[in-house]
């Protein structure tokens, strides 16, 4: 745990007592502050209550005493509006910051990668991670990933922190400057929480913005909204940036990490690795993904030869087109981490004569990324409550079945042929019948074992 010393003695609120609430609240008490927790769920205050958190309603505070709102990345910061905590905190001049602004604030003297985009980060985050170790750094990984950043260990100057950051964290981590930020793309997702596109893009450029001079950027020049930032930066010229690709755009030919035809290459021919021998990065998108950790890993010092052969040797992460193994002749993959059409579109461009299972809860941003892959499905499963829109959108392109859950999407899909792919990439969220989309990909992983496994 990292204490979080600078604190001590203040009174600080702590609002959402998930996990990064929960951890907060221990490396603030641990820290010495006067900690008030609260979160609008009843089962959570009750268990927190039972573990020794300090409970306070927000509206029996005296937020003129308050030094800090700490608010959890789930709790609406400013859209679709904020939350009633928050406007109570900023009537009060009271700052509303994250987990990871405390982190910040700590100014431990490990290095830190911070690691944003629409998809890819969490590979990113845990493949970086991987290579750094393997190549006998000291590290930790942590934020949107799974471990809350305040639950990772305290790092001396020859460590690093591995960061995953989603908007909601950068949103509320200010002071956040990362020796090496990357962002890997960027499409649209969360815009409801963001007031549309815009929003969305200038939360994830933020951590760009709150480099210091002399640090790292590590950009995918792949799409326009994220090649812009490439421009942008470089024309700074007040730190260095690499720009990444995965279809061996030019200015990373010559200036950074790019891959060709899954050869990833390292301007100047540092290091090359063929990522076709990789057995957890299928996939353009993983391409992209190599290069942007090859590029982080570089940063910080690791060997060309030793990094590129780590790489090859990453074991993957659950959920994440996650093999689950074959049937029957039948392939199962998971990817129920794919909560949108971007993602899931990568997971389709993976595989031939698929049985694609999707739907849960629609996502703003359509489902028009899936159309150049339509031709690689057999039949699709719809679930969820987008069952009936992305049925209108497949528009009978696609044989296509309503089944409601994803027990019956499963049990129809075992009726797919020999040499099929059954893949469960929803493009959508899991919230409408899951706790989240790790929950969603365990449910899947157990039906599928019921069938049994050969
Ligand atoms: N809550 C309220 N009122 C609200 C909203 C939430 O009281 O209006 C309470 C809930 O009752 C619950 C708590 O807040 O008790 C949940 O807080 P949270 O949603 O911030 O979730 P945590 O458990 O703290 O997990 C968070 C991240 N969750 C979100 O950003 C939604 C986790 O990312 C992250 O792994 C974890 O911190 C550790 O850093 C998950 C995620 O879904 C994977 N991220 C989004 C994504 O990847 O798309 C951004």
């Amino acid at each position: 745990m990292i204490g979080i010393t600078q604190m001590a003695g203040q009174q600080v609120a702590v609002f959402g007592l998930g996990q990064s609430g929960l951890s907060a609240v221990r490396a603030l008490a641990a820290g010495g502050a006067d900690v008030r927790a609260w979160d609008d769920d009843d089962e959570r205050r009750q268990t927190a209550a039972a573990a020794g958190v300090p409970l306070a309603e927000p509206g029996d505070l005296n937020w003129s005493e308050i030094s800090a709102l700490v608010l959890s990345p789930g709790v609406p910061l400013s859209h679709p509006e904020p939350h009633p905590v928050v406007k109570r905190a900023r009537a009060a001049g009271t700052e509303v910051i994250g987990d990871v602004e405390l982190f910040a604030r700590r100014g431990l003297p490990a290095r830190v990668a911070a690691i944003t985009g629409t998809n890819g980060k969490s590979t990113t985050t845990a493949l970086a991670g991987f290579v750094l170790e393997a190549c006998g750094q000291p590290v930790a990984i942590g934020g949107n990933i799974g471990t809350p950043v305040l639950d990772l260990p305290e790092l001396d100057a020859d460590g690093t922190y591995v960061l995953e950051m989603s908007s909601y964290q950068i949103d509320l981590a200010p002071s956040l400057a990362a020796d090496v930020a990357v962002l890997l793309n960027l499409s649209p997702d969360h815009l409801d929480r963001h007031g549309g596109w815009p929003g969305y893009v200038a939360a994830k450029l933020r951590l760009f913005d709150q480099q210091r001079p002399g640090q790292t950027a590590i950009v995918g020049i792949d799409d326009n909204a994220s090649a812009d930032l490439f421009e942008r930066l470089n024309g700074l010229g007040d730190r260095t940036v690499v720009p990444i690709s995965a279809h061996g755009a030019a200015p990373a030919l010559r200036h950074g990490v790019a891959v060709v035809a899954a050869q990833l290459n390292e301007a100047g021919g540092v290091a090359t690795a063929d990522l076709g021998e990789a057995r957890a990065l299928k996939g353009i998108h993983n391409w992209q993904n190599a290069a942007a950790a090859f590029a982080v890993v570089r940063a910080l010092g690791c060997p060309g030869p030793d990094a590129a052969r780590s790489l090859l040797e990453f074991p993957g992460l659950a959920h994440r087109m996650e093999d689950l193994g074959v049937i029957g002749g039948v392939r199962f993959i998971n990817d129920s981490k794919a909560t949108n059409a971007e993602a899931a579109a990568r997971a389709l461009a993976c595989f031939e004569h698929i049985h694609w299972i999707a739907g849960g809860r629609p996502k703003a941003g359509g489902y028009d990324a899936l159309e150049p892959y339509l031709e690689r499905l057999e039949q699709a499963y719809l679930i969820g409550e987008a069952a009936d829109e992305l049925d209108d959108w497949l528009g009978g392109r696609v044989p296509s079945r309503r089944c409601g859950d994803l027990a019956s999407a499963v049990a129809a899909a075992r009726s797919a042929s020999s040499g099929a792919t059954v893949l469960l990439s929803p493009a959508c969220a899991s919230f409408d019948q899951f706790a989240n989309f790790e929950v969603r990909g365990e449910a899947f992983r157990e039906l599928v074992a019921a069938g049994g496994i050969a």
